[in-house]
């Protein structure tokens, strides 16, 4: 298992219902630690960059729209094996189908209100980071002092 970067997004639902302080607290909780945090409003081309992969989709617009509608919390989440941990955290895309215990299965009711994102791979990680964040609005290196309870090293 290697030190990843995951990017994680609380959306505008997410920040509207007042659940930023619980989700944040759901990636703590795991011993996943925080590298970058910052609350911004999406524009249009941002959000159809970052869900570029979606383009021409029937979902599409509703899914910008949705996005941009609100302030969103931006976040980078560093620790062995992060980009998995954070999705299974998150739970399936579908909140109808998300386990309970994980964000959606526990807040969330439908797909186009699922309150948080998490990338999906190494690819995805690093290009997502990137479009959100420049490498001096990142805290790299910090070690804290539980680490060593969290993982064997
Ligand atoms: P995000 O990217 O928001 O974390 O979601 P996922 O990674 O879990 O899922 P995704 O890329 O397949 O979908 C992106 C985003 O589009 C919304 N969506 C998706 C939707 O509104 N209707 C749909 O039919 C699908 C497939 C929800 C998440």
């Amino acid at each position: 298992m290697s030190v990843e970067r995951t990017f994680v997004a609380i959306k505008p639902d997410g920040v509207e219902r007042g659940l930023i302080g619980a989700i944040i607290s759901r990636f703590e909780n795991r011993g996943l630690k925080l590298v970058g945090m910052k609350l911004m409003k999406l524009s249009k081309e941002k959000a159809e960059e970052h869900y570029g992969e979606h383009k021409g989709k029937p979902f599409f617009d509703g899914l910008v729209s949705f996005i941009t509608a609100g302030p969103i919390v931006a976040m980078v989440w560093e620790g062995k094996n992060a980009i998995s941990l954070a999705r299974n955290t998150i739970g399936a895309t579908n909140p109808a189908s998300s386990a309970p215990g994980t964000i959606r299965g526990d807040f969330a009711v439908e797909i186009g209100r699922n309150i948080v994102h998490g990338s999906d791979g190494p690819e995805s990680a690093a290009r997502e980071i990137s479009i959100f964040f420049s490498d001096s609005e990142l805290c790299p290196g910090w070690s804290r002092s539980i680490d060593k309870w969290v993982s064997e090293g």
